[in-house]
């Protein structure tokens, strides 16, 4: 069975993306980050919920996940690489698989990890070895002789030589196998007095760092910080904070540094999604600096976290660079934390900025999409950088009244677009910022509309190879609500389909750009090619962001005919119900609630007459998605193509 599920992890790869923390779905805390073939592994330990008759108020854990990524951005999850009951010296029942790391010797990878043994008390250290940083791992039968404790953290030297750091703090010089002692363990020496654990020792530019969690304070929690030396195994000598405390009390901090594409990384983590028990972390990123001297900048916490946002994806704004004060951060759902976050700008001029969004893949007429809250009606504002950065994209928030359209009732999330007003090239960072009533924003996301339609040419155009039309002028939606399509019976439709909306409605042909006035509206035509076999009103609709739902469409189309041709039949499928005229004569009617299918429909025998024939079209929707494939077939109900659409 275990192995069924480590096939199932191993097969539906998870994927998460971007932001602090950087997994969701599951806890991931102790995060040893570590570069292999070009990517970035991390190797967490995974903190779970306690079992039934499993002590309730501290760490559980009984298993190991890798996670990879290449930009530090989208996550893959590989799945399980060790439990409890599979490793022959643990203690199936110990729930204590603690903070591990992996590192790479001669072409084999090498797990190691703390755990409570089968027999006797405290920890024991572990090993593993594999061929692939993703395993599958060979657990050695016992745990390492001499080391007794939590948290190996294992540094190659230039020479070859590893060393094995472990607690609070010891080392030791490990044999070439990497699986034992080659000395006997050692306290180092010059660290600070205090609880430490969690060490993390790495090289850089000939100095050996010994970085390591440490409580600073009497009854304090754990800062991150770190000695340097000249040697791996100390004399260290203190050179102070990597990280603060965490400002919300999470006890435990527990870290490690990486250096990827050149830049360094510090990977750590905090209770973001078990904010009332901090026995549950989540893997973080932010970036880490290093002064001249070799000394390390402080690393203040961001949610933002690290990685370029792609402008096309979701960009999770509440996972912000930097906020006014007032800005106000909450679970979506707090009875489901992986849901993440919302944030509130309570007033005008609230503000937030989100760096790093990449706009390379924005092409032209782009637009945005918010998923918004709001009580009242009201607007905010994007600008590229700062507060006086060109306005990428202006968004109103209207709050539904009568409930018809896009049901964007007060209080409830929905989705709002607006049209690009200026695209950035390249990378850059956001500013948002409230310009009315308060409003939350959960995601933002930037789209380039995919490409339905365009201009009709002078040219006259042929039928499609099966024979569908896909020039039409095609007039702006008509206003015309219904709450469901089932209403759309025979009787509604002859009456609601021969009622005047505009004048000229079943004479006209129209020129692209002309006007018409249906009550209210005054509505465009545009002639258009479509790019697909069925016409996508939906699309037409919404690209010029007009209604989508409740709406009424009119489109014309006119066919030459070099020859009469006989019995031929108008085949129509559209979504939803539709009416259909041949040069002035009803030749076909869909009613009901319509999917769009190939020849749904197909009418009586008509004759298309040599030279200009009008085919004239009604397609009518409540809600969802609308469009029609029209073609004509033969007799043998092959498609006619004989003919020219101009
Ligand atoms: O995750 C369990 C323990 O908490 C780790 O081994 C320590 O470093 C602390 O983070």
């Amino acid at each position: 069975m275990k192995e069924i599920l480590k096939l199932l992890f191993l097969s539906v790869p998870l994927v998460t993306t971007a932001q602090n923390p950087v997994i969701s779905g599951q806890f991931t805390a102790d995060p040893t980050a570590r570069v292999f073939n070009n990517k970035v592994y991390m190797y967490p330990s995974h903190d779970i919920y306690a079992p039934e008759g499993v002590r309730q108020d501290w760490f559980c854990m009984a298993d190991y996940h890798v996670f990879s990524s290449e930009d530090l951005v989208n996550w893959h999850d590989h799945g399980i690489i060790g439990t409890q009951e599979e490793i022959p010296w643990v203690n199936p029942k110990g729930y204590s698989m603690w903070a591990p790391d992996c590192v790479e010797k001669d072409g084999k990878y090498y797990f190691y990890f703390p755990a409570g043994p089968k027999t006797g008390r405290g920890f024991g250290v572990g090993v593993a070895v594999a061929d692939s940083p993703e395993g599958p791992f060979t657990f050695e039968a016992e745990p390492i002789k001499g080391i007794f404790g939590i948290d190996p953290c294992v540094l190659i030297d230039d020479d070859g030589k590893s060393y094995i750091y472990w607690g609070g703090v010891s080392g030791a010089p490990l044999k070439d196998n990497m699986k034992e002692l080659a000395d006997k363990a050692q306290r180092m020496e010059g660290l600070p007095s205090g609880f430490k654990e969690g060490p993390f020792a790495f090289k850089k530019d000939g100095h050996y760092y010994l970085t390591f969690p440490w409580v600073r304070e009497e009854e304090g929690t754990e800062a991150l910080a770190y000695c340097m030396s000249d040697e791996p195994l100390g004399p260290w000598e203190y050179k102070g904070i990597i990280m603060k405390e965490s400002p919300t009390g999470c006890w435990t901090n527990h870290h490690s540094i990486v250096e990827y594409q050149g830049e360094w990384y510090l990977f750590y983590h905090h209770n973001d999604y078990s904010p009332s028990f901090d026995k549950r972390r989540s893997a973080r990123i932010d970036r880490l600096y290093f002064n001249e001297d070799g000394t390390i900048r402080e690393v203040i916490p961001t949610l933002r976290g690290v990685g370029i946002n792609h402008a096309n994806t979701r960009i999770d704004v509440d996972r912000y660079s930097d906020a006014a004060k007032e800005v106000e951060l909450t679970y979506l759902d707090t009875t489901n934390t992986f849901r993440g976050w919302e944030v509130r700008l309570p007033k005008k001029g609230a503000w937030l900025t989100y760096n790093d969004v990449d706009f390379s893949t924005i092409g032209e007429r782009a637009y945005l999409t918010a998923n918004v809250k709001a009580d009242k009606n009201t607007r905010f504002v994007i600008r590229e950088k700062n507060k006086s950065g060109k306005v990428i994209a202006r968004i109103n928030v209207q709050v539904e009244t009568d409930g018809q359209r896009r049901r964007n009732y007060s209080g409830q999330w929905f989705a709002v677009t607006a049209p690009l007003a200026y695209i950035p090239q390249g990378v850059t960072n956001l500013y948002i910022a409230c310009e009315g009533e308060a409003v939350s924003i959960d995601w933002l996301q930037f789209k380039t509309p995919e490409k339905y339609f365009t201009s009709a040419s002078a040219t006259p155009a042929k039928p499609d190879g099966e024979g569908f039309i896909r020039r039409w002028s095609l007039l702006e939606p008509i206003d015309k609500p219904n709450r469901s399509n089932t209403v759309f019976t025979d009787t509604y439709l002859r009456e609601h389909f021969n009622m005047e909306y505009f004048s000229g409605q079943f004479t006209i042909i129209p020129e692209d750009g002309q006007k018409v006035k249906a009550g209210k509206q005054r509505l465009t035509w545009h002639k258009l090619d479509s790019e697909r076999f069925n016409v996508k009103l939906f699309r037409f609709a919404d690209g010029l962001q007009k209604q989508i739902y409740g709406v009424l469409f009119w489109a014309v189309t006119i066919i030459d005919c070099p020859e009469e041709i006989k019995d031929v039949r108008l085949a129509v499928g559209s979504n939803s119900a539709s009416m259909w005229w041949l040069n002035g004569e009803e030749v076909l009617l869909l009613s009901g609630d319509r999917r769009m299918v190939k020849d749904d429909a197909v009418s009586p025998r008509i004759t298309l007459k040599k030279g200009r024939n009008i085919l004239r079209g009604a397609v009518i929707n409540g809600p969802g998605m609308s469009d029609f494939c029209v073609r004509f077939i033969d007799e043998d109900e092959k498609p006619v193509t004989g003919f020219e659409i101009k």
